[in-house]
């Protein structure tokens, strides 16, 4: 290095350092946007990658009806009770309530037609559609509504036709396997049937995954693997989208995880560029990443919601996009965000090197899961934006832009042994209650804290503690599975993801839930299960850990 890059380095640290410490409220705005020339051709390049949508129809298979069994996943199952033939055809006087499987997770528009029967129509009908992802929600009573999320989130819709005999679409998008018809308003004066229902599916990834797997497969592995798939799939929109369910839009966090699922499934890398030029094109305008993104009408960022780990993964999500693809072209362009999302977090980060998130308030997500302390967790996640942000530098030949990090990252490290470690028990501690939890250990694993045999005794310490916080959802859990494998506990991370997404399989899960815990089948980050997403972004990425380690989960 030359005694000017030096001389820079040090001052850029300083400079880095000198921050004040803000006693509340967002970071001060940048007396400019830092990426006002920028933002409309970002927002263009989004826009030309912008996916076509595969469409593809599918009819229900058969009429079902729920069973309450306490040995079914929320208490209820579905039954088989009869066909279509039996319904399609018949008054709907006669039968006005029925339930349909699809047999298969479905995202996209929901069309019937009704016909006359006899006389003529002299009336409006009413009908009430009601869709579900798991047979709990079809069973469960919505209201009064518990939940702490929108009730309209919930799939029920009620319909008026003024008139029958021609196809209708309801003008919501719907997700969901099951459907329940009800008739709630008809005539005496006439007569009327179902005649056809069918759900034109809508994804952006190509009807066929680049999925291989050998003949001789586990067969949990291989079902694991493709509900994995299955749930990438719904979830590709014209952007990765957490849940088509719901919230409908493009998480960083979400997006990260998507992305490394995509490499090994249907590598639509065209959709990864797409999601990053709109986090950039819509940034705040202190030049953080915002969470997340709805697409209509118009791309735009949910505002106030900064979430400094979803900033963080921003970065990641860009070094292995420009792993995948060798587009340098949007990796340069976009260098500049990644840059000040370590540049903000480095604000945080006090003189003894450790992460104070009382500086100013932030959202620091790695679960739903309550109490988590996120002290530790931090500490080592910023360090591993440290880690991947600087290689991205190096891939760009920007290093010398940011020469100060590696000994930055260095430093954290240290203080992180000092203020996080428990000698004693060979365990992370967080907070003022020394809370020991798993995210503790995965991202001090992640960033390189700890590694080897020190990694495998914090994971085991943790797991072996019935106090120990857990991860509550399989987002959290993907990090973990993650640390075994960084560490070498190979055999442990083929049995964790076995038991806990092969877990869900067993529940009859067709693609993979928001949130997941073994021990509590009503987990819900949102006081009411059925509010919960069945068909997670977050959760999909088997497909990434099967394919990026066969020899450990292919044997
Ligand atoms: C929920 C969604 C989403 C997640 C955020 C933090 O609203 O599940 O996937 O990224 O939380």
């Amino acid at each position: 290095m030359k005694l000017i890059d030096l001389i820079i380095s040090f001052a850029a640290a300083a400079a880095v350092f000198c921050t004040p410490a803000y006693a509340s409220g967002p970071a001060p705005a940048e007396s400019q946007d830092p990426y006002a020339g920028y933002r409309t051709s970002w927002a263009m390049k989004a826009e030309q990658a912008m996916p076509e949508l595969v469409k593809t129809v599918y009819r229900p298979l058969y009429l079902v009806e729920g069973v309450r069994d306490s040995s079914a996943y929320q208490g209820w199952r579905m039954r088989r009770s009869g066909e279509l033939s039996d319904y399609y055809g018949v008054s709907l006087k006669q039968r006005p309530c029925v339930t349909v499987d699809f047999g298969k997770h479905i995202t996209g528009r929901f069309s019937f037609r009704v016909r006359t029967l006899s006389r003529t129509q002299d009336a409006p009908l009413r009908l009430k559609f009601t869709f579900g992802e798991v047979p709990a929600e079809m069973n469960v009573p919505f209201d009064p509504f518990p939940g702490t999320l929108s009730r309209a989130w919930m799939q029920d819709e009620v319909i008026t036709l003024e008139q029958i005999d021609c196809d209708v679409t309801l003008p919501r998008r719907i997700s969901g396997r099951y459907m329940r018809v009800e008739l709630l308003g008809g005539s005496p004066d006439f007569d009327f049937a179902m005649d056809d229902m069918w759900f034109t599916a809508e994804s952006s990834a190509p009807q066929e995954a680049v999925t291989e797997l050998p003949a001789d497969t586990p067969e949990i592995i291989r079902k694991i693997n493709d509900v994995s798939v299955e749930t990438l799939r719904e979830c590709m929109q014209t952007v990765y989208e957490d849940g088509p369910k719901r919230d409908h839009r493009l998480w960083a966090g979400d997006l990260y995880l998507e992305s490394l699922a995509n490499r090994h499934s249907f590598r639509n890398f065209s959709l990864t560029k797409r999601c990053l030029y709109l986090f950039a094109s819509l940034a705040a305008e202190d030049g953080t990443v915002v969470s997340n993104i709805f697409e209509k009408p118009e791309p735009h960022p949910q505002y106030g919601s900064y979430c400094l780990t979803y900033c963080l993964l921003y970065n990641s999500t860009l070094l292995e996009y420009l792993k995948d693809t060798g587009d340098y072209e949007t990796a340069e362009d976009l260098w500049i965000v990644a840059r000040h999302q370590v540049e903000d977090a480095l604000t945080y980060v006090g003189d003894d090197y450790v992460f104070d998130s009382s500086r100013r308030p932030v959202w620091l997500f790695f679960d739903w899961r309550e109490g988590l302390d996120a002290d530790a967790p931090i500490q080592g996640a910023v360090i591993f934006a440290l880690q991947q942000t600087y290689e991205l530098a190096v891939m760009l030949g920007k290093e010398s832009e940011v020469p100060h990090w590696p000994r930055i990252a260095e430093k954290m490290k240290k203080a992180a042994m000092k203020r996080y470690y428990d000698k004693s028990r060979g365990v992370f501690v967080s907070g003022p209650d020394s809370q020991v939890s798993v995210l503790g250990q995965t991202w001090m694993i992640k960033s390189g804290v700890v590694s080897g045999k020190q990694a495998q005794k914090a994971i085991q310490t943790a797991l072996a503690d019935d106090s120990t916080v857990m991860p509550g959802t399989p987002y959290a859990t993907h990090y973990l599975v993650d640390a075994m494998l960084i560490c070498g506990m190979y055999d442990q991370a083929r049995d964790y993801l076995t038991d806990y997404w092969g877990g869900m399989v067993e529940k009859g899960a067709d693609t993979f839930w928001e949130a997941y815990d073994p021990r509590n089948d009503y987990i819900s980050p949102y006081n009411f299960h059925p509010l919960n997403s069945y068909c997670h972004a977050w959760s999909c990425t088997p497909v990434y850990f099967i394919h990026t380690w066969p020899e450990v989960f292919l044997k």
